[in-house]
């Protein structure tokens, strides 16, 4: 990678009133969390997204499908922001109107500081029952005591609701089903009026969510990509910085606002 952040990237940032972040799994892997479509290492290369990612495959074995979170959530709860993640809240602090919108389901934003993240694929965090009046839903945590540690291939049956008894599932958003409303409107609201949207570590293939930097640039805003690799979104781009999220984005922070604030 070049490792001098290209000026002009430095200079939308700090010239732009209105800036999205948009952020996916790549966002996360230097805290050690894993991507889904990255080779060797993603998620989809060893695990079928048909058997753990759908609402058919919860219907079908509800303990595989409980058992393959967990491990995911104990594994998140494990991690740290890595200094991409306070790169991100630091534009947020500097920008008046910064809005984080991310398809991940960890709570690394939040830990590093960020306010109000759109959760687009919602969480991990925030389980809920499967009835068709989906009510929140509490989880056993590890340190409750009597709750399974969870481990990679262990089937752990999820839990009942409290209120009605059904069975507890994720609060995530699988394969085939609707994004939750409100942050899909919140998020394309946020693109279609920002003057720069920040597209870091996504492979922009999963829609509706990869919508959202391609209506940032119908919109008229620059977009400028921090992936290691080329991706689809290289051709909405203005600027494409290749390199990691925990390399690239504090580099960027220092160009944009450090270098004005010592002048
Ligand atoms: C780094 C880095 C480092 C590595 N630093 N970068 C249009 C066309 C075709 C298909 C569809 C379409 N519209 C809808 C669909 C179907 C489907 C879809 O998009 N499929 C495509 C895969 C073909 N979409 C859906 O089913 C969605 N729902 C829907 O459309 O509903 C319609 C409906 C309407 C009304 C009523 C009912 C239904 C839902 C999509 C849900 C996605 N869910 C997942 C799982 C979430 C739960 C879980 O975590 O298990 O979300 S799938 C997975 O992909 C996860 C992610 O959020 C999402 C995006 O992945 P992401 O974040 O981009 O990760 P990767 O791994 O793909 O890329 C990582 C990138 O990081 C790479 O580029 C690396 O190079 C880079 N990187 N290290 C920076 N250190």
């Amino acid at each position: 990678m070049d490792r001098v952040v290209p000026q002009d990237a430095a200079r939308l940032l700090r010239d732009a009133r209105r800036v999205v972040v948009f952020t996916g799994a790549g966002m996360s892997a230097e805290s050690g969390v894993p991507t889904f479509r990255d080779d060797l290492t993603g998620l989809w290369a060893r695990f079928d997204a048909q058997q753990l990612a759908t609402a058919e495959a919860f219907h079908a074995d509800p303990d595989l499908v409980w058992g393959w979170y967990e491990w995911r959530r104990s594994r998140v709860r494990r991690a740290a922001p890595n200094p991409g993640h306070l790169a991100v809240a630091a534009i947020q602090a500097r920008v008046p109107q910064a809005t984080v919108v991310t398809q991940n389901v960890d709570d690394l934003h939040e830990r590093a500081g960020t306010r109000a993240p759109i959760h687009l694929h919602g969480s991990l965090f925030a389980p809920r029952c499967v009835a068709a009046a989906a009510h929140p839903a509490s989880f056993p945590d590890a340190e409750d005591g009597d709750a399974p540690e969870p481990g990679e291939g262990r089937r752990i049956p999820p839990p009942r609701c409290v209120s009605c008894r059904a069975l507890v599932r994720p609060g995530v958003v699988w394969f085939g089903e609707a994004l939750p409303e409100a942050a899909l409107t919140a998020a394309v609201d946020a693109a279609a009026g920002c003057d720069v949207l920040l597209t870091v570590g996504t492979s922009g293939v999963v829609y509706p969510a990869a919508e959202v930097p391609r209506i940032a640039a119908r919109s008229g805003a620059a977009v400028i990509q921090v992936n290691p690799v080329p991706t689809p979104l290289d051709r909405v781009a203005a600027v494409n910085l290749r390199g990691t999220a925990a390399e690239v984005l504090p580099a960027l922070v220092a160009s944009a606002f450090e270098a004005t604030e010592a002048s």
